[in-house]
């Protein structure tokens, strides 16, 4: 794992970094058979809006609220060694607020738009983030998630909805910088991602036979509380387009 001081400075100046080998590959294994089981034995009997669907109706893009849900990505998610490297980044006391998955199927995998995060979460201060884990090798082809490094500096920007199912908001505006000049988080099992709650970002479609499944953890500090005016933007974007 890189220097915490280094792994501080790069995440404040970017709103991103990149963390290789974050779960040991026997992790990476144990999450896929506990995804697994779970879609087959509970999911059934959870709420509809555990889970967004792709648009073929029966291929799952998220599953949500796995730390509600699922007592073992709840653990994983409070693991001493998750919420000590969170801390200094969300600037206080850490709390795990989702794990959810951005399965991206082979062939059918759909795209997000550009967006920022806190569109969603609606927090103040913005001391929130994500820790995103790749599962399946994560490439350029089927799907990687760029992100526009610095952007989190310029705060929330104007939104939208965007109609997708499971992504309801995005930028009003797309930005112009030119995804040749962002950055490509391709990833190998394993490794990870932790993304400020600010910083723009965005993915493609999944049109090849490889699955890009990540595993995500969102957590705020204690200290954050609900903006109104974003919470009033996003209610009306998910009651336009439900996730489920
Ligand atoms: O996994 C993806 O393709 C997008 C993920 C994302 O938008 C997020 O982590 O906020």
């Amino acid at each position: 794992m890189s220097d915490p001081r280094e792994l501080l400075d790069d995440y404040q100046r970017d709103g991103v970094v990149r963390i290789r080998e974050f779960f040991s590959a026997d992790t990476v294994a144990e999450i896929r058979a506990e995804l697994a089981r779970y879609i087959r034995d509970d999911l059934p009997s959870k709420p509809k809006d555990a889970r967004t669907l792709e648009a073929d109706g029966k291929t799952i893009r998220n599953l949500w609220r796995l730390e509600q849900h699922n007592a073992y990505f709840k653990e994983l998610g409070q693991r001493r060694e998750m919420t000590e490297l969170i801390a200094a980044l969300v600037q206080g006391e850490p709390v795990l607020t989702g794990v959810e998955t951005f399965s991206k199927p082979a062939r059918i995998g759909s795209g997000v738009p550009y967006h920022q995060d806190n569109a969603y979460f609606c927090q103040t201060p913005p001391d929130m983030l994500t820790v995103w884990v790749a599962i399946d090798s994560v490439t350029v082809e089927n799907g990687s998630v760029y992100f526009i490094k610095g952007s989190h500096k310029s705060g929330m920007l104007p939104s939208k909805p965007s109609g997708v199912t499971g992504n309801s908001i995005g930028l009003a505006v797309a930005p112009d910088t030119p995804e040749s000049e962002q950055f490509c988080a391709t990833l190998a099992p394993g490794d990870a991602t932790i993304h400020h709650c600010e910083v723009i970002h965005h993915s493609n479609p999944n049109l090849t036979e490889q699955s890009r499944l990540g595993l995500l953890f969102v957590y705020r500090g204690t200290h954050t509380q609900t903006d109104v005016a974003l919470q009033a933007t996003y209610t009306q974007a998910v009651t336009a387009t439900p996730p489920a």
